[in-house]
């Protein structure tokens, strides 16, 4: 249900369930988390790439899966969440490493805040961002409440999960909700050059970077600044710093081997 490979220090994980456009069953969802748990563990991963198969990138949770119709216990949605949704948010948020998102057709409900969570989000010109979720009665989870009102501000998060109306992907790039809205065709392309330039940068400076703008949401000034002198510290002491002065000194490109 995930395709799993490994090229140049480019982890790709490819949602596969296209028939079911990528909707999230159990199986994709240990199987997307046991990607994600590589991407921490392997020092051989220096990017992940994230990407849907077929004409959807994911729509959410597979409501096939939990017909009322079919009876049984009441749902116990916030055992889903805990089980399978948040640990994933929990592990790309947590990667140091920089996770590209290649958004390649719809991306609703949780599928849509999934993307959100990565760090570099491309989108093809022909998808749409739902928040699905007001359409079942439900509210916007997979971290979605917190990145929509935290990107967007109130006013666009609000109407984007009231209405739940497809909000296109050039809309969602003016927005500063993506990075950029592509032509379909140049999607995996641009994507794909973007993970393998991030994957032979200095990945622990990278990945310190990402720790520090993703704490800056709850930093005073003060603290960030505390931040930054600490992580400076430690990036000045890597491998990759010494051989990015270098090169520069040498006008040649550098050669980093992620520490
Ligand atoms: C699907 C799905 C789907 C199953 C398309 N499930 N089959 C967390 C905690 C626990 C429970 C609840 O949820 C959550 C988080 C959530 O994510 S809630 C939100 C769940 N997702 C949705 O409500 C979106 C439902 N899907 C749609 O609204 C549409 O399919 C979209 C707008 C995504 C795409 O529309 P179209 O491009 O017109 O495609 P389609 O509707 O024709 O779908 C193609 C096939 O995929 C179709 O199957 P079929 O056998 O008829 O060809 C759909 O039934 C199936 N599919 N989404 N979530």
């Amino acid at each position: 249900t995930v395709l799993v490979a490994l090229d140049n220090g480019v982890l790709r994980l490819t949602l596969n369930r296209p028939e079911k456009l990528n909707s999230f069953n159990e199986e994709m969802h240990l199987a997307l988390r046991e990607g994600l748990t590589r991407a921490h563990e392997d020092a051989a991963v220096r990017a992940v790439l994230l990407t849907g198969s077929g004409r959807g990138f994911c729509a959410g949770q597979d409501l096939g899966d939990r017909d009322p119709r079919k009876g049984g216990p009441a749902p116990d949605l916030g055992h889903t969440l805990e089980t399978f949704y948040n640990p994933t948010l929990r592990l790309i948020r947590s990667l140091e490493k920089p996770v590209v998102c290649a958004v390649n057709g719809v991306a609703a409900g949780a599928g849509a805040n999934i993307a959100l969570a990565c760090d570099i989000v491309l989108a093809a010109k022909s998808a749409r961002f739902i928040q699905a979720f007001a359409k079942i009665g439900l509210i916007p989870d997979a971290g979605g409440s917190w990145s929509l009102a935290r990107i967007l501000g109130e006013p666009r998060a609000k109407a984007l999960a009231l209405t739940a109306e497809p909000l296109p992907a050039e809309t969602a790039a003016s927005w500063g909700m993506i990075w950029k809205a592509v032509e379909d065709d140049a999607l995996m392309g641009e994507a794909e050059a973007l993970a393998a330039s991030l994957a032979a940068g200095p990945t622990l400076g990278l990945g310190l970077t990402k720790r520090l703008i993703q704490a800056a949401a709850t930093n005073s000034l003060d603290e960030q600044l505390d931040m930054e002198r600490d992580l400076q510290q430690q990036a000045g002491r890597s491998a990759d710093y010494a051989e990015g002065v270098t090169a520069f000194l040498e006008k040649r490109k550098p050669e980093f081997k992620g520490q």
